[in-house]
């Protein structure tokens, strides 16, 4: 019975030595976080789509890039409202909206630094990501939003002002206000690539 008496000690302190070992041993704690490992790996799909894509998008020399607002690029050659809006989602963005009062006086600034604006009818307008195709007089984004919900909304005097009942695309003018122009009036126009 002795003997089987020291077998039973002599178990029992390996068992309680491999157990403080796994605790205090960094090496051995790393079995234990796998499911952590995992999590991390995971969370870039755990993103909304919209963030998903953004991290795919390269960053590109021809945009300027504005941190924590976004990254914009001034086309200086006049084309209609509808061509300007497909470069720039051929480019992988669309046509600037302005979210904020910041963001206006930024883009503005990029327009006013940009030169040699060929073929447009008034080098002074670029075309912008906003119309009232859907139903005159409700001028919303490109993407659906009303001008006020978006978080910009400061016209031009006067404007809108629909000329001849036919001016359902939007502008922004040189001091960084709104307008309606028509959507066939060749005009520069701004891009605007979504950044995080
Ligand atoms: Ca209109
Ligand atoms: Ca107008």
């Amino acid at each position: 019975m002795a003997i089987i008496s020291v077998i039973l000690q002599i178990s029992l302190y390996i068992t309680v030595t491999i157990a403080q070992q796994q605790s205090t041993n960094p090496s051995v704690s790393w079995l234990y976080r796998p499911s952590i490992v995992y999590n991390l790996d995971l969370r870039h799909t755990l993103l909304p789509p919209q963030q998903q894509r953004n991290q795919s998008i390269a960053v590109r020399d021809d945009y300027t890039y504005v941190p924590g607002i976004g990254a914009y690029k001034v086309h200086t050659r006049g084309v209609p409202w509808n061509e300007a809006r497909k470069t720039c989602d051929e480019e992988g963005g669309h046509l600037v909206i302005l979210n904020s009062v910041t963001e206006a006086k930024k883009v503005t600034e990029l327009f006013k630094k940009a030169e040699r604006f060929t073929g447009s009818s008034w080098p002074d307008w670029v075309s912008i990501g906003f119309h009232d195709l859907y139903a005159e007089g409700e001028h919303v984004t490109i993407h659906g939003q009303t001008l006020a919900k978006a978080g910009f909304s400061e016209w031009v005097a006067g404007e809108p002002n629909d000329l001849g009942k036919r001016e359902n695309c939007g502008s922004l003018y040189k001091n960084g206000r709104l307008n309606d122009h028509e959507c066939v009036t060749p005009l520069g126009f701004i891009c605007e690539l979504p950044i995080d």
